[in-house]
């Protein structure tokens, strides 16, 4: 399952300079044209309680792995994180832009503490390095 959170709807147009000039959609493409053989969910909501819903389903809908980048909820949302913390899957989060590199407040990914690790800065490759390591996590397991 591929969660994107606020705002990743107007990805390509505005702000090429942090994000790129590609679409939520091309990123979409990318991924189904890079692992042919997943069956992936796609979904991008601006609303907190739906990305708390898409988690919560994913433990009944035998979901194998999270993709997620929860925008701006990475630096805000607790409720994001205490659904993640009891789903018991591979969870990755992945960043368009390196977190690291920006504003003081985008340091602290508050999501990131309940997901099993943080790919930032890859532009939207980092989609694509985060089912690498979903598939690493799930033949660990
Ligand atoms: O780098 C990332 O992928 C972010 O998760 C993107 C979030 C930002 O709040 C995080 O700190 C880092 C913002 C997504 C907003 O997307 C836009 C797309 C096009 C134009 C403006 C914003």
């Amino acid at each position: 399952m591929v969660l994107n959170g606020p705002n990743l709807n107007l990805l390509g147009q505005r702000d090429p300079k942090t994000y790129g000039s590609q679409t939520l959609e091309d990123v979409e493409s990318l991924m189904k044209q890079s692992f042919p053989e997943i069956d992936f969910i796609f979904l991008q909501s601006n609303h907190e309680g739906d990305l708390v819903d898409a988690i919560q389903s994913a433990r009944s809908e035998s979901i194998d792995a999270i993709i997620a980048n929860w925008g701006g909820f990475t630096h805000t949302s607790v409720a994001v994180h205490d659904a993640l913390e009891l789903l018991k899957i591979p969870k990755v989060e992945v960043h368009i832009s390196n977190i690291h590199a920006r504003e003081a407040f985008r340091e602290r990914s508050i999501t990131g503490k309940a997901m099993d690790g943080i790919i930032t800065g890859f532009g939207i490759y980092s989609y694509v390095l985060g089912v690498h390591a979903a598939r690493h996590l799930l033949a660990k397991n």
